[in-house]
């Protein structure tokens, strides 16, 4: 089984309402490990290169605008199948598609504020990683409650 890490961001939107902390609970609670947090205020620099797939796009001025309209929050996340387990936990992108029990489909009703960020596959999730954090920025530590979280084959 694959550990990996994986690319949260928590939007604008979320930090703004004051659910950071809920919503790093979720991933917490889960069994993921943080290795790697800051908050930081997203550039149409660093828009156009986290969001290059969709520069192009009649909705990109838009988030743009969003997303650089007020902090943010950049996580890096590890676990076994972290990007997956991120992404189901995160539900589909628009907030009135999403099931409750996701974190778009608890807290939102937005296409665009749909709270956060989650890296789409192992080529995102490395290149959206180097984005947001130095290699010594990224930690990773066992702790002694590991083993009563995963089997050893998971780890
Ligand atoms: P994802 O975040 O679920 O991977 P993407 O299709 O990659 O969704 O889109 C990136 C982000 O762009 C979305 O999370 C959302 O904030 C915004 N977005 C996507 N589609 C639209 C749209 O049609 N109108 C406005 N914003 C959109
Ligand atoms: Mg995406």
């Amino acid at each position: 089984m694959a550990v990996e890490r994986t690319l949260v961001l928590l939007k604008p939107d979320a930090v703004a309402r004051r659910l950071s902390g809920p919503i790093l609970t979720r991933f917490e609670a889960r069994g993921l490990k943080i290795v790697g947090l800051k908050m930081l205020q997203v550039t149409p620099e660093l828009s156009k290169k986290h969001y290059a797939e969709h520069v192009s796009k009649p909705f990109y001025p838009q988030l743009e605008e969003f997303i650089t309209s007020a902090p943010i929050v950049a996580i890096a996340l590890e676990g076994p199948e972290a990007i997956a387990v991120v992404r189901a936990m995160m539900g589909p992108t628009n907030g009135r598609q999403a099931a409750p029990g996701t974190i778009r489909g608890d807290f939102g009703l937005s296409r665009q504020m749909n709270l956060v960020h989650g890296s789409d596959g192992p080529e995102a999730a490395a290149k959206e990683l180097s984005i947001y954090f130095g290699p010594n920025e990224l930690i990773s530590s066992c702790g002694p409650l590991d083993h009563l979280t995963l089997a050893d084959d998971e780890k």
